[in-house]
């Protein structure tokens, strides 16, 4: 059934954790913008929104409502220190939590929903979208190749075997795989899964199939023969990213002035540091990576979450006053587009890579979890843009190595010059007449019923 346009009510069902809801949070304000007949709901948990919606005003905000939803976590809950923990109880409460609020949604606004615009984690979806004579537009917030993986992981079981890990078997029978390993695959992928997190990612491999259009942040240029495999599986390959380029931005201050100090800094010597929003690596890698920028003199900035005071060796803060600085929440893409920059050292996280892209910063990657293993191996393997440590850990000697590599030899500077060519095409993608312009039109126009298929 076809709607007016005024009558469309999209239903944005966001995942509250890690750096998932406010990507999705951004695409939908530029949608909302451009199609302000058409009302969004936007459920998350009450924190996550609380982050989300901090600063936008009325004006922003004028066809969009959050709808807070269970977070699932019971009552004498402690927190054990392990981020994953919270994201096991809000995987059991969903999809019911989910429903509940979106019942109140309907209720509220009188409007059915037409469209669901989802985290696409979520494969309840698919089935949620039937049911409700709906259109389902999933978005993937990291990057291609684990993508394609999560797709294909009855093929890679498959195809690899029972002993595939332990021989850490080439991955050459997936496009744009070459050069990748079992290894780097995400856990969970390799093997019949048994936690929470990783069935939800396999259910969701089956279900993105089923959406009208999959939405992915990236530009279809990061990676052609990959743009043009995942158009071959969904019904519509939607890239839309970055998202730093396409979509607005919250502004983060410069609280700590880490900008007019990359002022005084020479071109391209300057280290920044950050494990995106939840890892603190272990103490011993901390020493060690703190004991390489001592000894290599190599001026700093570390985006630290947790207590520097407390974790960072005694006496390194003091130390390394001018050397560095450590500051706590940073304004990340500002810094790395700033010249005085030279290396960005990481966990592998989708959106820190894209940052470091459109920055023009070569990486060095230490991957905790998730998709982070294959970021690595790809930013090392196929895009030739960063490097991975030794058993990717940081011990002060393979962190010495890794930095030279980076910011003084001749591989590093070919790094660079590759990553410039990324940022280049992204850029492109972005501009008036890009491909992510182009399918950024299609997805406003399946949020408001204009897009014909
Ligand atoms: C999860 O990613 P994370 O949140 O751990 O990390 P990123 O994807 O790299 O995103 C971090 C974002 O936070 C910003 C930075 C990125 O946009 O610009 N930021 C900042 O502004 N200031 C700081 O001091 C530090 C960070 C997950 F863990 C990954 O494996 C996934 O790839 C990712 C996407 O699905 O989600």
């Amino acid at each position: 059934t076809v709607c007016p346009t005024d009558d469309r009510h999209v239903a944005v069902l966001a995942f509250p954790y890690g750096t998932h809801a406010a990507p999705l949070m951004n695409l939908v304000r530029r949608a909302a913008a451009e199609a302000p007949e058409v009302t969004f709901s936007f459920f998350s948990t009450k924190r996550s929104n609380a982050s989300v919606f901090a600063g936008l005003n009325q004006e922003q905000l004028h066809n969009i409502r959050p709808y807070d939803i269970d977070d699932g976590l019971p009552e004498d809950f402690v927190p054990s220190g392990n981020p994953q923990d919270p994201v096991a109880y809000f995987v059991k409460a969903m999809p019911a939590n989910y429903r509940t609020a979106m019942d109140e949604a309907v209720a509220k606004t009188g409007r059915r929903v037409t469209c669901l615009v989802s985290d696409a984690f979520f494969w309840f979806c698919a089935d949620m979208a039937d049911e409700l004579h709906a259109k389902w537009i999933p978005l993937w917030t990291a990057g291609p190749h684990p993508l394609l993986a999560h797709i294909s992981s009855h093929q890679i079981r498959e195809t690899l075997g029972p002993d595939g890990v332990i021989k850490n078997k080439e991955i050459d029978f997936l496009t744009g795989f070459n050069g990748l390993r079992a290894s780097d695959l995400p856990e969970g992928l390799t093997e019949e899964p048994e936690d929470p997190f990783s069935m939800m990612l396999d259910k969701m491999g089956d279900a993105l199939p089923r959406a009208t259009a999959v939405a992915i942040n990236s530009f279809n240029a990061v990676h052609l023969p990959i743009a043009h495999e995942l158009e071959s599986r969904f019904h519509m390959l939607l890239n839309v990213g970055p998202f730093i380029l396409t979509t607005p931005q919250s502004v983060t201050p410069d609280d700590e002035g880490c900008l007019p100090w990359l002022e005084t800094q020479e071109e391209r010597s300057v280290v920044y540091i950050s494990f995106g929003s939840l890892i603190i690596p272990p103490q011993e890698e901390l020493f060690a990576l703190a004991g390489a920028l001592e000894e290599g003199k190599y001026p700093f900035i570390w985006a630290f979450r947790g207590n520097p005071e407390k974790q960072l060796p005694q006496g390194f803060l003091e130390n390394t006053k001018t050397q560095g600085k450590v500051v706590g929440w940073a304004p990340q893409m500002q810094i790395l587009k700033h010249s005085a920059i030279g290396a960005c050292m990481t966990h592998g996280g989708w959106n820190s890579i894209l940052d470091c892209i459109v920055g023009g910063v070569p990486m060095i990657s230490r991957p905790f979890f998730g998709d982070q293993m294959l970021n690595t191996a790809t930013l090392e393997h196929v895009w030739e843009i960063g490097v991975g440590l030794e058993n990717n850990v940081f011990t002060k000697e393979e962190t010495l190595r890794a930095l030279e590599l980076i910011i003084t030899s001749e591989k590093g500077k070919m790094m660079r010059e590759k990553v410039v060519e990324l940022k280049d095409f992204a850029m492109e993608a972005a501009g008036p007449e890009g491909d992510s312009t182009k399918n950024f039109c299609t997805f406003a126009g399946i949020l408001s019923g204009t897009h014909s298929e």
